[in-house]
C-alpha cells in the first residue's frame, strides 16, 4: 500500500471550491481533510485539484475515409494527459465484417497494449439487421452503454430514419444511449455535387456544402425519432445555434437530450476554410465545420445556462500527408481535426479567463457531466472517497503557446497554433499514478491505462415521450436495489 498527498491546493468540483489536502491511497481517493500525510507528497500551492479530464469524444486509429486515423492509442492517451485528461472515451466502428462484438474485441485488441490512460468506448450503428439488434445486447454486456448514429456520410457510414428508430427502440430496451451525428447526409451529397461542378474544389466548398440548416434539420428529426422510441439522446459535436435551439426546446419539454460542443467550435471560424494555404485550410476540414462567431456565442451560452453540458475534441487527427489526399477534391479530404491535449487549457483560457465560465462550470463540462451522462459517476469525474484517484493539480499560472513544435500529438500540426493559453496540468494523476508533470516530459508506460466499462442505465433513465405507450418497447427488467458495493 502507498499513500501520497496533494497538499496546499484548493480543490475545485463541479459544486464548490474549498481549500483541502487529498489523500490517495493505492488507486483510490482514500480521503479529503485538513493536514493529512501520506508518503508522498504532491504540491499544489497556488492551484486547484479537479477530477481528471474526460475527453467523451474521439476517434484514435480509426480508419475512415480511405485511410486510418494518424494518432495512436499511446500517443492519443499520452497527449491527453500532458493537457489534464485522464480518460476518453473512443468509437468503435465495425469492420467489414458488420459485427458489432469483433469491433469491440478489435478496439481492444489495438487499445490495450498502447494505453497510458483509461478509456471507454462508443459502438456505431451504421446499419439494421438481426445481428446487429442481438449484438447491441453484447455491446451493453461487454461494457459499452452508448450508440452513435452518423446520419451523414452517405454510402459509408449513413444510416436511414427507419434504421435508426429500431435501433433506438433497441437502446431503450437495453438501458442504452442512443447518439447522432446531426447532419442531413442527403443535401450535404447533393450540395458537395454542386460545389464541385460549379468547380469548387478546395476546402472552402466544404463549409458551403455543409450549412448550420443541415446540422438544425438533423438535430429535430433525430430528437424526434429519440421522442418517438422514448429514449434519451446525445448530439456528439454540435456547433450551431440552429442545433442548439433544438436541444434547447427539446429539453424545455422534459426531454433528456445532451449538447456536445467541441473546443474547436468554440474558438475557432469557418474563416479558416477560406485561407489561401490549401494545407491551413484542409488541416480544419471536420464535420459539421467551424462555424461564424454568432454560433460560437450561442455555444458559449449554452455551455452556461446548462442546455449544452459538455466539451469535448471529436479528435481524429490526420496529417498534412493524409490530407492531401483530397488536393483536388475537398470531398476527399479525410474529415477531422486535434484537440485532445488542448481542450482544457483552450477551454480554461477562453471560458473561465473571460469570465464566461465559472472554474466549478469548467470541471462540470470538462469531467463531471460527462461521467454522469455517460454512467461512470462517480467512479469518475468525482473527487469523494473512494472515487478513483484520477486527479489534476491544475495550474492557472502556466502560460504556453500551443504549437506542432512542443505538442505531444503525432500530429505534424496544430490546429490551435499559436493560441496562447494561461493554464495547464502541472501533476496529471491517473488511478493514484502522477502520469504527467509540468517540465518533466516523461510518459508513463503504454497498457497501463485500463477500460472502464460502463453499465447500462438504470430503467428511470428514459424521455417524457408523450408517444412512448404507443411505440416504446420495454426496458429489459432490472433490480434497482442490486446495485455492487462500492463505487
Ligand atoms: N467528423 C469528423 O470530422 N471526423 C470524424 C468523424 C466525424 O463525424
Ligand atoms: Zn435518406
Ligand atoms: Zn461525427
Ligand atoms: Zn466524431
Amino acid at each position: 500500500m502507498t499513500t501520497k498527498v496533494i497538499k496546499n491546493g484548493t480543490v475545485c468540483t463541479a459544486d464548490r471550491t474549498w481549500k483541502a489536502d487529498v489523500l490517495i491511497e493505492d488507486e483510490k481517493i482514500k480521503q479529503i481533510g485538513v493536514d493529512l500525510k501520506g508518503d508522498e507528497t504532491i504540491d499544489a500551492e497556488g492551484a486547484y485539484v479537479i477530477p481528471g479530464g474526460i475527453d467523451p469524444h474521439t476517434h484514435l486509429e480509426m480508419p475512415f475515409m480511405g485511410t486510418t486515423a494518424a494518432e495512436t492509442f499511446e500517443t492519443g492517451t499520452w497527449a491527453a494527459a500532458c493537457g489534464g485528461t485522464t480518460m476518453l472515451v473512443d468509437f468503435c466502428l465495425p469492420g467489414a465484417d458488420g459485427s458489432i462484438k469483433n469491433a469491440i474485441e478489435e478496439w481492444h485488441r489495438k487499445s490495450a497494449p498502447q494505453i497510458c490512460s483509461d478509456i471507454g468506448y462508443h459502438m456505431a450503428v451504421t446499419g439494421w439487421n438481426e445481428t446487429i439488434f442481438n449484438e447491441m445486447k453484447d455491446a451493453v454486456d461487454m461494457g459499452v452503454n452508448s450508440f452513435k448514429h452518423f446520419m451523414a456520410y452517405k454510402g459509408a457510414l449513413m444510416i436511414e430514419d427507419d434504421e435508426m428508430f429500431a435501433s433506438f427502440k433497441r437502446c431503450r430496451e437495453l438501458g442504452a444511449l442512443p447518439m447522432v451525428h446531426a447532419e442531413n447526409g442527403d443535401l450535404v451529397a447533393d450540395m458537395q455535387q454542386e460545389m464541385l461542378s460549379k468547380g469548387i474544389t478546395g476546402p472552402e466548398g466544404h463549409a458551403y456544402s455543409r450549412p448550420p440548416e443541415f446540422e438544425g434539420e438533423a438535430a429535430n428529426r433525430a430528437i424526434t425519432i429519440a421522442d418517438a422510441a422514448g429514449v434519451p439522446l446525445y448530439i456528439v459535436h454540435v456547433s450551431c445555434e440552429q442545433a442548439h435551439e433544438a436541444i434547447r426546446r427539446a429539453r424545455q419539454k422534459g426531454m433528456r437530450v445532451y449538447g456536445e460542443p467541441l473546443a474547436q467550435f468554440l474558438t475557432l471560424d469557418e474563416g479558416e476554410y477560406f485561407n489561401t494555404d490549401w494545407d491551413h485550410a484542409a488541416r480544419r476540414v471536420m464535420s459539421p465545420p467551424f462555424r461564424n462567431k454568432e454560433h460560437q456565442d450561442s455555444l458559449w451560452a449554452g455551455l452556461q445556462a446548462g442546455s449544452l453540458q459538455v466539451v469535448a475534441t471529436d479528435h481524429a487527427a490526420f496529417s498534412t500527408e493524409q490530407k492531401r489526399m483530397g488536393v483536388d477534391d475537398f470531398t476527399k479530404i479525410p474529415n477531422g481535426s486535434n484537440g485532445l491535449e488542448e481542450r482544457m487549457p483552450v477551454l480554461w483560457t477562453r471560458g473561465v479567463e473571460t469570465g464566461r465560465l465559472t472554474p466549478n462550470e469548467f470541471v462540470a463540462v470538462t469531467s463531471t457531466n460527462v461521467a454522469k451522462i455517460l454512467n461512470i459517476y462517480p467512479k469518475k469525474g468525482a473527487i469523494v472517497e473512494g472515487a478513483d484517484a484520477d486527479i489534476v493539480v491544475w495550474d492557472p499560472k502556466i502560460t504556453k503557446t500551443i504549437s506542432a513544435s512542443n505538442h505531444h500529438s503525432i500530429l505534424d500540426y496544430n490546429v490551435f497554433e499559436g493560441f496562447e493559453v494561461t493554464a495547464n496540468s502541472r501533476y496529471t494523476i491517473s488511478r493514484g499514478e502522477v502520469i504527467w508533470a509540468w517540465g518533466q516530459n516523461s510518459q508513463p508506460q503504454p497498457g497501463r491505462g485500463r477500460f472502464v466499462p460502463r453499465p447500462a442505465f438504470p430503467s428511470a433513465h428514459e424521455a417524457l415521450s408523450k408517444w412512448k405507450a404507443l411505440t416504446a418497447p420495454k426496458m429489459i427488467e432490472r433490480d434497482p436495489l442490486n446495485i455492487p458495493a462500492g463505487i
